[in-house]
């Protein structure tokens, strides 16, 4: 934790605060009860925990949180599965098994749209745009790639005269335990899903306590699309001293992949040390975006805008920090704050919204803390800053104002910590090393962005950044057969493509004299 340690505000927030309270077992009510999904059937136990919308801060579901029993059981029913007709399924199969996945996304696209919407409050416009067409590509893509992988293979001959031929076999890797946050919650579970069962694994995923709707029902698609029982299996509940605690800490689990926050992955990487359990970690980012005199104008604009304030900036790769050339800093900072005054901040449905609430109440007011702790050190918040009102039951809601900050040193902690809302910091640069330097300074590694039309400085910088992905002239644009993953802070591993196949998989090398 000691390189935590280092960028953290002189009032951090403790493990304490970051603890969602859980709401004691609720009175039966109206609202829907999402269960627990495993070995083919939906169950509950004797605790519940409350789903809220974050538009209006309503109670939208009672959710089952399993408890051990229940926990013990969905692995068991994975490792059983494995050990049946799963086990000996051939890739054929299980590719078909994930196009039929897919099919039923799509088949019940507007529920899903609706779940998703509804738990994390994100405009319909964008989880229909976004969020469930990736989910049923993420399943499409990994059949089409476990399809057509190909095996490592190598003729040998050794220097005294033995002849082999040696090539790699893939099988499944066991019982994958698949965590993953609230942000982006069907997108990035099925990220995981989908290739741990393109190579034949069996799986018990948690998604995040505030989004529990979109897995419950792709619960369902896996029951109707005929996933054999137990080769699915989802436990909701809370982290630490919950589920997810106990999932990852179990010693039938043989491999982890978690999305989420670097000291969340810390924890985990503790809990797997204990069973060497393989993990893969895509964690939290601050990410640079370097925006040259030369870039286009318009289209830059354009662009920054969704990078900085997508999904209300609650996406990994959103950039939180951006070095604007000195000539057209005062055109940024005015183009930007015009760009953010006339984003719509409303109602999920409404096709207007380009700005859903965060994800929370203890969420909006750590992001407000931000904005607090910028304000004292001096900077100049150039718009937002706030709390918006509507007059209305979004007063009950989360939102926030898009914020632009400016005038911070770089060595502040709103310039060092990962905020996670819609908020950037603007910093002037004169050269492109300037700009470099300070765009590595940090110790998280996810995305970087480039703004230029000169080709040649686009390679060079892009070259020395230290990040898992950077974008030029274009931002959250995925191929998913790319690296996708981070550094320093940002993560462990990569996954997307042959690198996802290679986590999810363990490789057994053959060698035979020739
Ligand atoms: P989080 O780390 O608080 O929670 C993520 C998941 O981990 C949740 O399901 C939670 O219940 C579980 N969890 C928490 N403590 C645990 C423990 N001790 N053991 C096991 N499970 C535990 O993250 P969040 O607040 O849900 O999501 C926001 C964070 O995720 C941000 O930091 C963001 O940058 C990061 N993120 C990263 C990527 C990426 O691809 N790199 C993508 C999305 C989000
Ligand atoms: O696009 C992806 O595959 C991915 N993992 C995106 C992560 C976004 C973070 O919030």
């Amino acid at each position: 934790m000691q390189r935590l340690k280092a960028v953290e505000c002189k009032e951090p927030m403790s493990i304490e605060d970051r603890v969602v309270p859980r709401p004691l077992a609720v009175r039966a009510t109206e609202v829907p009860e999402l269960k627990n999904f495993v070995d083919g059937d939906f169950v509950s136990g004797d605790h519940f925990f409350e789903d809220l919308n974050p538009a209006d801060g309503t109670v939208i579901a009672r959710v089952s949180e399993p408890g051990p029993a229940i926990v013990d059981a969905a692995i068991n029913a994975a490792r059983r599965a494995l050990r049946g007709e799963w086990g000996k399924s051939g890739v054929r199969q299980r590719a078909a098994l994930l196009y039929k996945i897919a099919d039923g996304i799509e088949a019940r696209f507007d529920e899903f749209v609706r779940a998703e919407s509804a738990d994390t409050g994100k405009p319909v416009a964008l989880a229909s745009r976004l969020d469930v067409p990736r989910a049923a590509a993420n399943f499409r893509v990994f059949a089409d790639l476990i399809k057509t992988a190909p095996l490592e293979a190598f003729e040998t001959e050794t220097p005294d005269g033995k002849h082999a031929l040696n090539y790699a076999v893939r099988k499944p890797i066991g019982v994958v335990g698949i965590i993953t946050p609230w942000n982006l919650p069907l997108l990035l579970l099925t990220w995981k899903v989908a290739p741990a069962l393109a190579c034949g694994n069996a799986v018990v995923v948690k998604p995040s306590e505030e989004t529990p709707a979109s897995a419950t029902l792709l619960a369902e698609v896996m029951r109707d699309a005929g996933v054999p029982n137990g080769v699915f299996n989802l436990v909701h509940g809370f982290g630490e001293g919950s589920t997810g605690e106990y999932l990852v800490s179990h010693p039938e689990i043989n491999a982890v992949t978690f999305t989420g926050e670097s000291r969340t992955g810390a924890a985990i990487m503790k809990a797997c040390a204990e069973g060497v359990k393989p993990v893969s970690f895509e964690l939290g980012g601050k990410n640079a975006a370097i925006v040259f005199a030369d870039c286009e104008r318009d289209e830059t604009i354009q662009q920054m805008s969704d990078a900085v304030f997508l999904n209300t900036g609650q996406v990994c790769l959103c950039a939180e920090r951006v070095y604007v050339e000195r000539p057209i800093f005062d055109w940024f900072v005015s183009a930007m704050k015009q760009k953010a005054e006339s984003l719509h901040i409303g109602w999920p449905a409404d096709s207007a919204t380009i700005l859903g609430p965060l994800i929370s109440a203890g969420h909006r007011e750590k992001v407000l803390s931000y904005f607090g702790k910028a304000r004292e050190l001096g900077a100049n918040t150039v718009t937002g800053g706030g709390v918006p009102t509507f007059g209305d039951a979004r007063d009950h809601g989360f939102y926030i104002q898009p914020t632009i900050l400016t005038d911070l040193p770089e060595s502040s902690c709103c310039v060092k910590e990962e905020i996670f809302g819609p908020v950037c910091h603007v910093t002037p640069f004169d050269s492109e090393e300037e700009a470099i330097a300070m765009a590595n300074d940090t110790e998280y590694g996810l995305a970087s962005s480039i703004w230029t039309r000169d080709l040649k400085r686009a390679h060079r910088v892009a070259r020395q950044m230290k990040t898992g992905i950077t974008w030029v002239n274009c931002w959250f644009l995925r191929d998913l057969r790319t690296p996708f993953g981070g550094v320093g802070l940002s993560g462990i591993g990569r996954e997307g493509g042959m690198h996802s196949l290679n986590f999810y998989s363990e490789l057994n090398n053959i060698c035979i004299r020739l």
